[in-house]
């Protein structure tokens, strides 16, 4: 059985907060967003173990710092692993009496996508393996953004970065993005989830969930990055909300192996709606964005056939 959302409004979300405006995120980018709910979300007793990305970069600037809990900058490739050692670590200091055994200490990973589906992966599937009572958060922004928007596994099919480029012979990224949230599914942890800054109560309960669940969890929020996505700022959330509306990005959970989706869309938007605003699609022929629209309909069908009735309805024009 799903456990019950806790918060429902967004009268409901924390006044507190732990991440503190300054930092240098992009005007529209929604990682500042995602993190300012995670962290209120989570609250005080919580360890932040970062790899190297955007958020790390733009929240950190000597001798600034952005977060009001304990921090970890670690490397680009190991995030998870040193979060392995910090749970453990904390496991031991209750074992010997140094922390009060019922105090509960949330120890989360952020990280990117080049940091999460490639180069960090191996890290990942190990702390996922042994079990690490660990939350786990990527921000998806779909390219490997701070070192200047280069490819990663997360890149969706036919988006221009500097490594897809578009001309004569490349239309832009040519493989589809990896689907890294079933693949974390896969090592059959309790708590696996997607979300959206666009649909902030539905990502906050996901995070508490995330917290509250004991065991490794993992949460893949989308995250629109003005920068490399080429939008206007003021767009941010607006894209966010139409990958949703779209189909693009399915907002689901899988509970203890009960697999729901939180978001129904009864009526879909074209995915041109969604690729539209954006810059890094601006090239695309009407024969690609049909295939994005074929590839869309194919993943929802999935998705129905795994829930067992239509929860994402057919497109409306
Ligand atoms: C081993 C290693 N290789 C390369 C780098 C350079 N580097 C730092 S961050 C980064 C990209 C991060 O991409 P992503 O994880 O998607 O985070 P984003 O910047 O998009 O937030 C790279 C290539 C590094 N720090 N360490
Ligand atoms: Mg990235």
């Amino acid at each position: 059985m799903a456990s019950k959302p806790v918060y429902r409004t967004v009268f409901d979300i924390p006044r507190e907060e732990y991440f503190a405006p300054g930092h240098g995120l992009c005007a529209g980018c929604a990682a500042g967003v995602i993190m300012k709910i995670l962290t209120k979300v989570a609250g005080p007793n919580t360890i932040i173990v970062n790899a190297t990305g955007c958020v790390e970069v733009a929240t950190t600037m000597f001798p600034y710092t952005s977060w009001k809990v304990p921090w970890l900058h670690v490397a680009f490739e190991n995030a998870a692993a040193a979060a392995s050692g910090v749970e453990a670590a904390i496991k031991v200091l209750k074992r010997k009496g140094v922390i009060d055994p019922n105090k509960r200490i949330n120890v989360v990973v952020v990280a990117g996508d080049g940091g999460t589906y490639d180069i960090g992966f191996q890290a990942l599937s190990g702390m996922l393996e042994r079990g690490h009572n660990v939350m786990y958060v990527l921000y998806d922004n779909e390219a490997y953004m701070n070192t200047g928007i280069q490819r990663s596994g997360g890149t969706p099919k036919y988006a221009w970065t500097t490594t897809t480029p578009v001309g004569k012979v490349w239309k832009g990224e040519w493989r589809p993005k990896k689907p890294i949230a079933d693949i974390v599914a896969a090592h059959r942890i309790p708590y696996v989830a997607t979300a959206s800054p666009s649909h902030v109560i539905d990502m906050m309960n996901k995070f508490r969930k995330g917290l509250d669940i004991e065991g490794p969890t993992f949460i893949h929020v989308l995250q629109p990055c003005t920068t490399g996505w080429r939008f206007d700022p003021r767009y941010g959330i607006t894209i966010a909300r139409l990958a949703v509306l779209t189909g693009m990005w399915i907002l689901w959970e899988m509970e203890h192996g009960e697999f729901r989706v939180t978001v129904p869309v009864p009526k879909r938007k074209p995915v041109r709606e969604y690729l539209k605003l954006q810059g890094r699609f601006r090239h695309l022929s009407e024969e690609q964005i049909e295939e994005i629209q074929r590839m869309v309909d194919e993943e929802v069908e999935r998705i129905n056939k795994l829930v067992g009735r239509t929860v994402i309805g057919p497109v409306e024009e």
